[in-house]
């Protein structure tokens, strides 16, 4: 709590209507998550949301752990950069480039990574045999509330202190 009241630097509310779930992905059915950011089908005001994920276990590359590509909350891109569901497209050079920045962050069990809602990640197939497990919630600064009539707003926002 003490770090996300840091970031948002006012009182803090955490979302059930987005994450809110231990997120699992399972060794022969697990898929791979291309190149996207958490704020693609969230209605907030602003994009400052923070992803708080806890690993369960030990997550890294092998095993479809995340994959983060640094400052890329701060891109300007052009849409043709990116597809109608919000990823960026493979094929286009650009991105290319900005796949090669990426970085597989490993976690062990118990280690939290928070990240901002505009942060493009994306995580491959699990090629263990253990199933992974995080639990992941989103959190917003209270200014920035989700906006009436969204899906964001149709779960329940906790205020917390
Ligand atoms: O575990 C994955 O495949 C990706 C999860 C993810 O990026 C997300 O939930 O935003």
């Amino acid at each position: 709590m003490a770090a996300l009241h840091q970031l948002f630097e006012e009182p803090v509310s955490v979302t059930l209507a987005h994450h809110n779930c231990v997120m699992t992905k399972h060794p022969t059915f697990g898929t791979a998550t291309g190149w996207h950011r958490d704020i693609r089908y969230w209605s907030f005001p602003r994009n400052e949301l923070i992803s708080v994920w806890l690993a369960l276990g030990p997550e890294h590359a092998d095993n479809g752990g995340l994959k983060f590509i640094p400052r890329s909350h701060l891109l300007q891109l052009q849409p043709d950069q990116m597809d109608e569901l919000d990823f960026l497209r493979p094929e286009v050079p650009a991105n290319q480039a900005l796949f090669a920045q990426g970085i597989s962050v490993p976690l062990e069990k118990g280690d939290v990574v928070l990240f901002h809602s505009g942060l493009f990640h994306a995580a491959g197939r699990n090629s263990s045999d253990q199933v992974k497990a995080s639990v992941v919630f989103a959190y917003h600064g209270r200014s920035n509330a989700p906006i009436a009539g969204t899906r964001s707003a149709a779960a329940e926002d906790i205020a917390l202190d």
